[in-house]
C-alpha cells in the first residue's frame, strides 16, 4: 500500500463514511477516516483467515477472558502491517501529524490490569504465530475508570471510551444468542418417553456480537475478538406490549442492557455481586453457544467439539462455562451425561492467577440458585460423581472429601469456582515457576495429589511489538541497527546484544536513547502534573495497581528514609533520584487509596524543600494506562518489582521494565525468580524474605513493632508520617495506614525494610558508574528473550491446545 492509495482512501473515507470534506474535518475525523483505511486493509486479511478456516479441518484456540486491555489498535495496527511510513507520509501530505492522529484513539480500557492486558497480548502473539484464535469477552459499556488526582486523592472518572465511536470494531446484528436466567427446572417426557429436565428461565437477554481485527505482525493471519453486549429480547417486548405495559417493557429493555454496562473495577471478587455472576454466565454463554453453531455451520458432529475446539478459562471469570458446556450438550444435544463430560474435560483448560485466598471466587449458593437453578443443578451432579469417584478409587477421608468438595459446607454455603474449574479441565497451570509449585503446595494441593498429570506451569510473557518495536522505537532501531530485526519475532536473538555490552561506543548510544525515552516521559509527567524532573537522574519507577501486597508504602518508606538523611545532611552526597509511581486503586480499597494519598503528600513535601528537591523528587502518574505505560517502561531506569515473596503470581510489568532495559530491584516473588535466573544474580538487585521465611516469620508470630524498635530510620519514618508531617499538621489521614502497619502489617513492609534500604544502597551505588550500569542494562535487554509473550503462547499451542500453525494464503 503506497501513501498515494493511503491518501486517496482517507479522502473516500472522509467523505463517504464521515460525510465531512477535507476543510472541515477535524483531527478526530481524520483519525477515524485513517483508522478505517487501515481496518479496510486489514479486512482483506481477516476474510481469508475465516475463510482458510471454514474451509480446513482445523482447531481453534478459544481464549475466554472477561478481560482484555487491548491499548490503542492503530499504531499497533500499522507497526504489524508495516505500512507506517507511507502512512506518515500520506498524512503529512494532508496536513497531518501521524502522531498528532495516534493521540486521537480513546483506548479500550475492558480490563483492570495484569489479568486483562496478558489476553491482548496472547491475541497478539496467536496471530503473529499464524495460530487461528478467537478471543472471547465482555464488550462493556464502561471501561476501567479514569483516574484524576485532587488534592492528593484519586477521584474515578467514568470511562466514556465509545463517545466518538468505534473505527475498529464491527458489529455483526446476525449473530446473536439468546441467555436464560432465572425461572426453575422441571420433569417432562420427551417424545421417546424418556424423563428428562428442563429449565423453565424467567428471563432472557440477547447477546450480540462485536468482532475486532486482531492482525498478527507481517504475516496475513487476522484473528478475531468478538465481545458480546447485551441487548433486550424482541419478543419479550412484545408480550409486555400486548399487555399495554410500554414503559415496563423499556424497563425490561434497561435491566437486560446493564449486564454488559460496566466492568467491575477490582482485582478481587467481592462476595455476592449479582450482577457479575451475570456478566460472566452472559458472555461464556454466547461463546459456548457461537462454537457450536460454528461446528454445526462445517457440518461438524458434536462429538468433535475439542477436536475443533481448545477453550481457556482465563482464571475463574469464566468457569461457569465447564457447567454451561454440560448443560448444551446433556440438555440441548442430547448427548449422555458420560459423553458430554468426556467432551468437556478434553475442551477446557484453566488457568489460575492468584494464590491469595480471599482473592479465590466462590458464588453464596442461594444467589446462584436464583439465577442459574440448572447449572446449580448441574454442579450437584458434577460433584456427586466426582466425590464418589474419590471415595472410591482414593480411599479419601471424610475431612479430605470436605476439602475437595466444589461446595464449600462451612458456614454460609457457597460455590468454589476454581474447584469447578479444575475438575472440567484437562489442564491447570499457574504463570510463573514459583507460582504453579506454590499452587500445588497450597489453594490446588488436594487437586495436585488426585491429577498430579493435570498441573503445569506457563510463565507468563509479553508482547514484544507493542512493549518494545512500538512503545520504544529509538531502542528498536538501535537494536535492528546491530543485530538485525529477527529479535521482533524471535526475541531470544536479544542474546546477540551482549558481547556490544562491552563495546564503549554502543554503551554510549544505548544510554543516548534511554536518555531520551526519560525526556519524552519528564515532558509528559510535566503537562500531567506540573512537576519538574530532570532526565540525568535516576528514574525509580513503580507502576501497577495498588495493593498493599504489592508494598507501594515500602517504596515510600525509602523515599522518607532518603528524605530524613538530606534534612539532616544537606550536603549528603546521594545519587539525584526521580521516584515515578502510577496505579489505579479499586474504589472501594480504602488502604489502597490512603496509600496514593501518602504518595502524593510526600511527593508535595519533598518536591517543595529546597533542602532535598535537588537531589529527590516524586510524582505519580495519573491515570496509568497502556498508552502511557508505553511512555513510562522505555524511560526508566530502575524497576520496582518490591511484592511480598510468595504473593505476586507472576507479574507483567516486570518483564516489559527487563526488555526495555531498565534494572530490577526486587523479591524472589512470581517471574522475579525467573528474571534473575535468566539475566543473572549479578545484573539484578533481590532482597527481602524469601516464601518459606515469610511462612516461617507468620508461624512464630510476626511482631511488626519490633522491627520499628529496633531500626532507627524506620522508626523515624514512620513517627514523621504519623506526626502529620506531610499531611499539614493532620495526624488522622495516615493513621489507619500507619496503625495497620504497626499492628499488623500482613505483607511484612517492615520484616523487609531493612534489607531493602540496604539493597536500594547498593543501587546507588552502581548507578554511579554509568558505564557498569549500561553495561548490566544492555545484558538485561540481551537476555530477556524468555519473556516474549510469542514463547508462552507457543507452549500453550504444543501443550495444552494441540493448535498448529496455518499460513494464510492472500489470494488476489
Ligand atoms: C473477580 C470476581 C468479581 C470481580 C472481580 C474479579 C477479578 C477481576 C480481575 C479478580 C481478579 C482480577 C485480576 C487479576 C489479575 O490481574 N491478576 C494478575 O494476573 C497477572 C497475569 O497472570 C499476573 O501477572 C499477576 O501477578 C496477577 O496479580
Amino acid at each position: 500500500m503506497s501513501a498515494p492509495e493511503i491518501k486517496k482512501s482517507i479522502l473516500d473515507h472522509l467523505t463517504y463514511s464521515i460525510g465531512r470534506p477535507p476543510s472541515l474535518a477535524s483531527k478526530q475525523d481524520y483519525y477515524k477516516a485513517l483508522a478505517l483505511t487501515v481496518r479496510d486493509r486489514l479486512q482483506q486479511h481477516w476474510v481469508e483467515t475465516v475463510q482458510a478456516y471454514l474451509e480446513q479441518d482445523l482447531k481453534v484456540a478459544c481464549y475466554l477472558s472477561a478481560e482484555f486491555l487491548m491499548g490503542p489498535h492503530l499504531g499497533n495496527n500499522l507497526l504489524n502491517l508495516g505500512i507506517e511510513n507511507e502512512v506518515r507520509q500520506a498524512v503529512k501530505e494532508m496536513g497531518c501529524e501521524l502522531d498528532e492522529l495516534l493521540a486521537e484513539e480513546e483506548e479500550p480500557g475492558l480490563g483492570n490490569g495484569g489479568l486483562g492486558r496478558l489476553a491482548a497480548c496472547y491475541m497478539d502473539s496467536l496471530a503473529t504465530l499464524e495460530r487461528l484464535a478467537l478471543g472471547y469477552g465482555i464488550r462493556y459499556e464502561f471501561g476501567i475508570f479514569d483516574q484524576e488526582i485532587r488534592d492528593g486523592w484519586q477521584c474515578e472518572i467514568t470511562d466514556k471510551w465509545l463517545r466518538s465511536g468505534n473505527p475498529w470494531e464491527i458489529a455483526k446484528p446476525e449473530i446473536t444468542y439468546y441467555v436464560n436466567f432465572g425461572g426453575h427446572t422441571e420433569y417432562y417426557r420427551d417424545e421417546a418417553g424418556a424423563e428428562r429436565i428442563r429449565w423453565v428461565p424467567d428471563r432472557a437477554v440477547k447477546g450480540m456480537a462485536y468482532d475486532t481485527p486482531i492482525q498478527g505482525y507481517r504475516v496475513n493471519t487476522c484473528n478475531t475478538l468478538r465481545l458480546w453486549s447485551a441487548e433486550a429480547c424482541e419478543s419479550f417486548d412484545f408480550q409486555a406490549f400486548n399487555t399495554g405495559d410500554y414503559y415496563g417493557a423499556v424497563d425490561d429493555k434497561v435491566i437486560s442492557e446493564t449486564i454488559t454496562k460496566v466492568l467491575y473495577p477490582n482485582d478481587e471478587p467481592e462476595i455476592g455481586k449479582r450482577l457479575r455472576l451475570l456478566q460472566q454466565y452472559f458472555f461464556v454463554s454466547c461463546s459456548l453457544q457461537d462454537m457450536l453453531r460454528l461446528l454445526d455451520a462445517q457440518g461438524q458432529p458434536t462429538q468433535r467439539f475439542p477436536e475443533k475446539f481448545a477453550v481457556q478459562l482465563n482464571d475463574t471469570h469464566p468457569s461457569i462455562g465447564v457447567a454451561e458446556l454440560m448443560r448444551l450438550l446433556v440438555d440441548e444435544r442430547r448427548l449422555s451425561w458420560e459423553d458430554a463430560w468426556d467432551i468437556t474435560v478434553l475442551t477446557f483448560g484453566y488457568t489460575n492467577h492468584t494464590l491469595l485466598p480471599e482473592a479465590l471466587e466462590t458464588w453464596p449458593l442461594p444467589l446462584f440458585r436464583e439465577l442459574l437453578p440448572r447449572h446449580l443443578e448441574i454442579i450437584y451432579e458434577i460433584n456427586a460423581r466426582f466425590l464418589a469417584s474419590v471415595r472410591e478409587t482414593h480411599h479419601q477421608d471424610d475431612e479430605h472429601v470436605k476439602r475437595l468438595s466444589l461446595i464449600d459446607e462451612n458456614g454460609e454455603k457457597r460455590i468454589r469456582m476454581a474447584h469447578l474449574a479444575c475438575v472440567g479441565s484437562h489442564a491447570i497451570n499457574g504463570v510463573a515457576a514459583l507460582h504453579s509449585e506454590l499452587l500445588k503446595r497450597s489453594v490446588l494441593k488436594d487437586f495436585y495429589e488426585l491429577w498430579p498429570e493435570r498441573f503445569n506451569n506457563k510463565t507468563n510473557g509479553v508482547t514484544p511489538r507493542r512493549f518494545m518495536a512500538l512503545a520504544n522505537p529509538k531502542l528498536s532501531e538501535l537494536i535492528t541497527r546491530t543485530i538485525g530485526d529477527g529479535w521482533i519475532t524471535h526475541t531470544e536473538e536479544l542474546r546477540m546484544l551482549e558481547p556490544f555490552s562491552e563495546d564503549a561506543a554502543f554503551r554510549k548510544e544505548w544510554r543516548l536513547v534511554k536518555q531520551s525515552n526519560k525526556q519524552q516521559l519528564a515532558d509528559y509527567i510535566l503537562k500531567q502534573t506540573g512537576i519538574e524532573l530532570d532526565p540525568s537522574w535516576m528514574f525509580d519507577v513503580q507502576v501497577k495497581r495498588i495493593h498493599e501486597y504489592k508494598r507501594q508504602h515500602l517504596n515510600i518508606l525509602h523515599v522518607i528514609t532518603l528524605y530524613n538523611r538530606l534534612k539532616r545532611d544537606p550536603k549528603l552526597a546521594i545519587a539525584p533520584r526521580a521516584f515515578i509511581f502510577g496505579g489505579k486503586a479499586a474504589p472501594g480499597y480504602f488502604i489502597a487509596k490512603r496509600i496514593i494519598k501518602l504518595i502524593n503528600a510526600v511527593g508535595e513535601v519533598v518536591n517543595n524543600d529546597p533542602d532535598v528537591n535537588k537531589k529527590l523528587r516524586v510524582a505519580f502518574v495519573p491515570n496509568f494506562n497502556v498508552q502511557n505505560g508505553q511512555l513510562i517502561y522505555p524511560a526508566a531506569d530502575l524497576s520496582e518489582q518490591i511484592s511480598m515473596a510468595g504473593k505476586e503470581a507472576s507479574g507483567t510489568g516486570n518483564m516489559k521494565f527487563t526488555l526495555n532495559g531498565a534494572l530490577t530491584i526486587g523479591t524472589l516473588d512470581g517471574a522475579n525468580v525467573e528474571i534473575r535466573d535468566e539475566v543473572g544474580e549479578e545484573n539484578f538487585f533481590l532482597f527481602g524474605l524469601t516464601t518459606e521465611e515469610t511462612l516461617r516469620l507468620q508461624q512464630q508470630g510476626y511482631r511488626p513493632y519490633a522491627y520499628v524498635e529496633g531500626n532507627s530510620e524506620l522508626a523515624e519514618a514512620i513517627r514523621l508520617i504519623a506526626s502529620g508531617h506531610f499531611s499539614h499538621g493532620d495526624t488522622e489521614v495516615f493513621r489507619p495506614l500507619v496503625d495497620n502497619l504497626c499492628q499488623s502489617d500482613p505483607f511484612l513492609v517492615f520484616a523487609d525494610y531493612a534489607d531493602y534500604i540496604a539493597c536500594q544502597d547498593k543501587v546507588a551505588g552502581v548507578w554511579k558508574d554509568p558505564e557498569n550500569w549500561t553495561r548490566m542494562s544492555i545484558l538485561n535487554t540481551a537476555r530477556a528473550g524468555k519473556f516474549s509473550s510469542d514463547r508462552a503462547i507457543r507452549e500453550y499451542c504444543d501443550e495444552i491446545w494441540d493448535v498448529r500453525p496455518v499460513p494464510i494464503m492472500i489470494k488476489d
